[in-house]
């Protein structure tokens, strides 16, 4: 088995903790002098960066959430002036604006080491036919492997979304070994195949990079046994990198975090204390190699557990469990984050006002399906039908330009939403993932 950087994958813990400490006294001091809301925080709780003298005692430093990058829209969490930034991605705030991630050259370079790692791990090599199915532009998913197949020295083919029977022709006639999509995407690609009537054994495919959502044992190996490929996960936290953070080797007993620049945490999500080893919890992210957009303690929402034991890959890094599920109300469709509180903006500010709705979330074949349902109301009745229509045109493409995601939006009689309690459940997940 093949591994990116021996000399960071494989050092003893005792190297690796005397390294991450190094890099957290250098981000501590960074990012007091360069970014305001840090100083600001650090100064009210009176901590300074000589308070940082282990590991441990980084409990002292306060939680980044993504509230906070909200609120500093666009560029206020840089450590560097935007001159040094030659790369800006976005991902989904609560709100309806973005949050803004920057990049320097260096963490370009880094970014790109770390996500030809997990890419190693799982197989891939410079005589790979990379097809990557993720969305370019914004979104850090396509970039961030794109570069790192790039480093291994992979041919890449640019696809990006969409498309399926052009994908399928390239993947045919480009001969791709290795294909990195979202797991649902990739079971789209599977039924197609079938409906083409095109035997997978005619293919080239032999490794499936899928990151970006929840997805089961169950599925991975109905995606193996279609496509005839070795399926391996990764994890992406935009706010932090982007894909890169961690990715499952071959033994697949988890995903190997890169710790020597992410420091890892499992806390409790209604308490924020600290949890013991191995117990489940919500995970929590310090960078410590990031210039341009360092993150201090950045609670990614994600519930899972850490895993010390030794790896029979050779790795060190500490593994990461499969993602359980979100300590929020984030919904992940069709490898989208959408925050229900997104929609909900959407939708009363067509309205200008508040106006009963729910979410209904279903799988329909292999895709995620969204219809958000809003009950009549006397406003909305009195209007006419041709501007019945146009009001739910302009929900869907107001939740569409927010989200980035096609809801269906219809409407429902008065008072026909279940009620519990007299209140309507925001979301109506009947995914069963
Ligand atoms: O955009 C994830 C993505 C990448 C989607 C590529 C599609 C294609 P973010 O918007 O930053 O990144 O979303 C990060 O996605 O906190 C998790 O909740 C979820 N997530 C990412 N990877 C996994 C995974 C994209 N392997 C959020 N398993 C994270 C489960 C995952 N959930």
């Amino acid at each position: 088995m093949n591994i990116w950087d021996k000399t960071h994958e494989c050092m003893s813990r005792d190297e690796l903790e005397q390294l991450q400490l190094e890099r957290l006294q250098v981000v501590i001091n960074r990012v007091y002098k360069n970014v305001t809301h840090y100083r600001k925080i650090f100064n009210d709780l009176g901590i300074i960066a000589e308070d940082i003298c282990s590991l441990s005692d980084l409990t002292k430093l306060p939680f980044t959430t993504k509230d906070d990058l909200c609120v500093n829209y666009p560029y206020g969490m840089f450590a560097v002036p935007l001159r040094e930034i030659v790369r800006i991605h976005s991902s989904s705030g609560t709100t309806s604006k973005p949050i803004v991630m920057g990049y320097t050259k260096n963490d370009i370079k880094i970014w790109s080491n770390l996500t030809a790692r997990f890419m190693t791990a799982a197989g891939v090599t410079h005589d790979d036919v990379v097809q990557i199915t993720f969305r370019y532009g914004l979104f850090t998913g396509a970039f961030g492997v794109h570069y790192g197949a790039e480093t291994i020295g992979a041919s890449v083919i640019p696809m990006g979304t969409g498309n399926t029977d052009k994908q399928i022709m390239i993947m045919q006639d480009y001969k791709t070994t290795a294909l990195v999509s979202t797991l649902s995407y990739a079971l789209v690609i599977a039924d197609r195949l079938e409906q083409l009537e095109i035997d997978p054994q005619s293919l080239s495919l032999k490794t499936g990079l899928f990151g970006g959502e929840l997805w089961s044992e169950k599925m991975c190996e109905e995606i193996e046994n279609r496509l005839l490929l070795k399926a391996t996960d990764n994890y992406v936290v935009s706010e932090v990198m982007g894909p890169g953070v961690a990715g499952e080797c071959l033994c697949k007993r988890g995903m190997h975090i890169n710790e020597d620049s992410f420091i890892p945490e499992i806390i409790n999500p209604e308490t924020g204390a600290l949890l013991p080893a191995g117990s489940e919890g919500e995970l929590v992210l310090t960078t410590l190699t990031r210039e341009a957009f360092p993150m201090i303690r950045y609670r990614t929402g994600d519930i899972s557990s850490l895993d010390y034991s030794l790896c029979e890959c050779g790795r060190t890094l500490v593994r990461m469990k499969k993602v359980a599920r979100r300590s929020d109300d984030m919904l992940i469709v069709k490898g989208v984050n959408v925050f229900p509180s997104q929609v909900e903006d959407a939708i009363f500010s067509v309205a200008q006002g508040e106006t009963p709705y729910q979410i209904v979330v279903e799988r329909k074949g292999a895709m995620d399906n969204v219809e958000v349902v809003i009950e009549v109301t006397d406003k909305i009745f009195s209007l006419e039908l041709q501007k019945q229509r146009s009001f739910l045109e302009a929900i869907k493409k107001r939740i569409s330009s927010v989200t980035g995601i096609n809801a269906d939006v219809r409407l429902v009689e008065a008072k026909s939403l279940l009620r519990q309690k007299g209140k309507i459940s925001r979301v109506l997940d009947k995914r069963k993932l």
